[in-house]
């Protein structure tokens, strides 16, 4: 596979292990990872690192200079929560980020984009059970609203400007390498720090909230898989439903509490419990499976057995 990755966002909880995957499958030399600060030491330390601001076109732009780069995965944003608290910053960095990067594809600096798309496209008015890919879409997050407006300008650049744009509607992803920050999602993964390294977990959402989940490794695969599909095989050019498990808060605990008998969860629902009302409990992702062959591999148990596992190693 030959090919010369940019990776914007490196230093955050997705970016962080595709760097790691991209540089098993394509060579150090040949993956980039950037970021606007140096925030994770891992990414930094395991390859060539850049720093990139991915508000500024000229920023990315004398970095795929540099390295000559043919593929750019833009994973920078503001997530849900945090972009609730800034709306304005949000709006700015999810949107000037998306058009940098499609802007240099548009002018053939770059011949193929990745832009990670979320279920927050999805809002109350969606219904909630198997999520189709077309349906009712009316985000009430800023986080939601940049992504839902994202998708409409991928698919418009690819239709006016034969830009390559692949794009998924990630779940909540559970990972223990590298923590997320300021999704709505995030009680998944600081339940299992919690578990191992206290015993208990206050959850910011009411215990029967169901959302689509994912475990990072299969976000990786579907990521790499997109990118390595063939052009005709990637018939959605706005953004693929993708999805794996579904569960509750209160599910979660229990699974642990099969590893931890004693771990005890409980609930003080804060904003947030808002956002996740807002969101499907389940996504049907037929087209995913039908075009690129998507298949996922970890379920909720498969996930606590994993996790504990390895942040039982961390915490040692
Ligand atoms: C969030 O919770 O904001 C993200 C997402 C579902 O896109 N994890």
């Amino acid at each position: 596979m030959k090919s010369k990755i940019l990776i914007i966002g490196a230093c955050g909880q997705i970016g962080s292990e595709l760097t790691f995957k991209l540089r098993e499958l394509y060579g150090d030399k040949n993956v980039i990872a950037s970021d606007i600060s140096y925030s994770n030491l891992d990414v930094v330390n395991s390859g060539i690192f850049e720093i990139v601001d991915a508000q500024n076109y000229a920023s990315i732009k004398v970095c795929v200079e540099k390295y000559k780069i043919d593929t750019v995965y833009l994973m920078a944003a503001m997530l849900s929560a945090t972009g609730e608290k800034y709306p304005q910053k949000a709006w700015d960095l999810n949107m000037e980020s998306l058009f940098h990067v499609l802007n240099l594809a548009r002018a053939k600096f770059i011949k193929k984009v990745f832009w990670p798309s979320s279920i927050a496209v999805f809002g109350p008015t969606t219904p909630k059970e198997y999520t189709p890919q077309y349906t009712v879409m009316e985000p009430t997050t800023v986080y939601g609203i940049t992504k839902q407006v994202g998708e409409r300008w991928c698919e418009y650049y690819f239709n006016k400007y034969g830009v390559d744009v692949r794009s998924l509607r990630y779940p909540g992803i559970i990972s223990w390498k590298t923590l997320p920050g300021g999704g709505t999602t995030d009680y998944a993964v600081e339940i299992y720090h919690k578990a191992i390294t206290n015993g208990t977990y206050e959850c910011f959402l009411k215990e029967d909230t169901e959302l689509p989940m994912m475990f990072m490794d299969d976000a990786i695969k579907a990521t790499v898989d997109i990118m390595i599909a063939d052009k005709d095989a990637i018939k959605i050019r706005s953004s693929y439903n993708l999805s794996a498990t579904s569960f509750t808060p209160k599910e979660v605990a229990n699974a642990i509490k099969k590893h931890i008998p004693e771990f005890k969860i409980t609930y003080a629902p804060d904003y947030r419990q808002d956002i996740a009302k807002s969101w499907p409990k389940n996504i049907n992702d037929s087209y995913a499976r039908q075009d690129w062959k998507w298949k996922h591999q970890f379920n909720l148990a498969d996930i606590t057995n994993e996790m504990l596992k390895q942040l039982n190693k961390k915490y040692k």
